[in-house]
């Protein structure tokens, strides 16, 4: 197989000639050879996109909606080939590979309504024969840079508002995901999408994406990766006053407290540390127990992780797949002696696979560490790997500070039985997303979805509130007065 850029309605290589591999990081097999932009690729993805911008923002949004609909008609009927290609391009097992693409379905579903909605405000206005009103506007053409760990549904939280507002997309993915990418836009361009209004430019980030991000003619970058690369791409935008919204890091928390029904807590912790292998923004890489039920959930949570069976994520007896490339696996596994050296205990996993089947891909053992204090590393930095760290606590006092002491703010979890607690949690948390008796993992799409503190800027993703990302307001009076009428003017009675 191989894989092109799509530009102005064209599938098409890269002029480099230049190309890089796609493969299974369960066993290194070949998927496809992918073409490898340059900045030239770059400059003609965005020229098409501003082209295009002049007639997409004019096409009635309900109609842009039907292309949606149609959009995701095809997705559903696709699931399970997406998913397939999906757990071979990036790792996750089955079951969770079609969670993606369905999150994918259900935000270009709920998107595909606001055709018909994009309410605004019409308000009275304080002068006679005076109208007031407000109204969403398109903000032209945008960067959407998004990640590997959920290669279709995240770029739909960025495309499908995007387009239902009327601007037009450069889409630039990860490099470890470029099937998926392809395979979202070619249902896109079946479902009726005008030229230049998608554009896909496949390669690596670096030097493509700076110049994505300070090409004159791209008015929004919407980022989901590490904080590093969205302090990167802030600072770079920032000096040209360009709009970003950023979706970065996390250190999520569940918090088990000594009332919890500790069987479901445990259920929790297990999907949320180590579902997706660890690679969710949401995962549970910290559990903060309270110290009276610490025993009973370090033993039950270290017995489940031993248990987990680590192999191909399209073989159904498979509990864990890998992570997504060797660097993430030494990333993982060089955390470890990190652990260790600080007082951390490797209460289960830690290790690399060295042999069979699995020595071919990269996995890394579900680790549990205990012993942990708040202020280590691995309790203050994103792994994101199969690793989780349990810290304990005197109370649900103490159990909010630890959730709150490290710099980023996306999900957290309580377990409880005590709605005191619970509703304490959920005022004191420094997160985005809060979750009561429910793991840290599985936001829908229907409400914001983001972060606090450095895992953000502010913005949300998803919800209504993707709205506010891709659209500015315009406010709008109509005088049908006939006459000069000063607003906030005294007028002699
Ligand atoms: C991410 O890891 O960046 O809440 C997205 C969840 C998923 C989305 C995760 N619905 O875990």
């Amino acid at each position: 197989m191989h894989l092109r850029n799509y530009v102005d309605g064209t599938w098409a290589d890269s002029a480099s000639g230049a190309t890089f591999e796609n493969t299974d990081p369960a066993n290194g097999e070949l998927i496809a050879t992918v073409t490898k932009s340059t900045t030239a690729d770059v400059d003609r993805a965005v020229e098409a996109a501003r082209r295009a911008f002049g007639s997409w923002r004019l096409v009635p949004a309900p109609k842009r909606g039907e292309i949606l609909y149609r959009a995701g008609e095809l997705m559903l009927k696709r699931k399970d080939d997406l998913a397939r290609e999906m757990t071979r391009e990036m790792g996750k097992v089955l079951a969770e590979s079609r969670g993606d693409v369905q999150e994918g379905i259900d935000m270009t579903y709920y998107i595909a309504g606001e055709g018909r909605r994009q309410l605004g405000d019409v308000v009275p206005a304080e002068l006679p024969n005076k109208w007031a009103m407000s109204m969403r506007n398109p903000l032209g053409v945008i960067a959407a840079i998004t990640p590997w760990n959920f290669p279709f549904a995240i770029p739909t939280w960025k495309i499908m508002p995007a387009l239902i507002l009327g601007n037009t997309v450069v889409f630039k993915p990860a490099s470890y995901t470029p099937l998926l990418a392809v395979r979202l836009v070619e249902i896109l361009e079946e479902a009726g999408l005008p030229k230049g209004v998608l554009n896909l430019v496949l390669g690596s980030g670096g030097d493509l994406g700076d110049h994505l991000v300070t090409h004159p003619q791209v008015d929004l970058i919407s980022f989901t990766g590490s904080s590093d690369t969205g302090a990167h791409i802030s600072e770079l935008a920032g000096k040209l006053l360009k709009r970003v919204s950023c979706e970065l890091g996390g250190k999520n928390a569940i918090v088990v407290l000594d009332d919890a029904q500790i069987d479901l807590a445990v259920d929790g912790i297990v999907w949320s540390a180590f579902g997706t292998s660890g690679q969710r923004c949401t995962a549970a890489s910290r559990v903060i127990t309270h110290r009276g039920v610490a025993a009973e959930v370090i033993d039950r949570v270290v017995a489940r992780a031993k248990k987990m069976r680590m192999g191909h994520g399209l073989d159904a007896t498979t509990d864990l797949g890998p992570v997504v490339s060797k660097a993430a696996q030494d990333k993982v596994a060089s955390y470890i002696p990190i652990a260790q050296k600080e007082g951390a205990t490797v209460a289960a996993g830690g290790r690399v696979p060295t042999e069979g089947a699995l020595s071919k891909g990269f996995f890394h053992e579900p680790t549990v560490l205990t012993d942990v204090k708040p202020n280590m590393r691995v309790a203050q930095e994103e792994i994101f790997g199969p690793v989780t760290a349990i810290i304990e606590a005197a109370d649900v006092d103490d159990a909010i500070r630890i959730v709150n002491s490290t710099k980023y703010g996306l999900s957290c979890s309580i377990y409880t039985q005590n709605v005191n607690n619970a509703f304490k949690f959920m005022r004191d948390a420094e997160c985005g997303i809060v979750y009561v008796n429910a793991g840290t993992i599985g936001a829908e799409i229907q409400l914001p979805f983001g972060g606090m503190k450095s895992t953000g800027n502010g913005h949300r993703e998803a919800g209504r509130a993707a709205l506010d990302v891709y659209s500015e307001w315009k406010s709008i009076y109509i005088d049908y007065s006939g006459k000069l009428q000063r607003a906030q003017i005294d007028t002699p009675s």
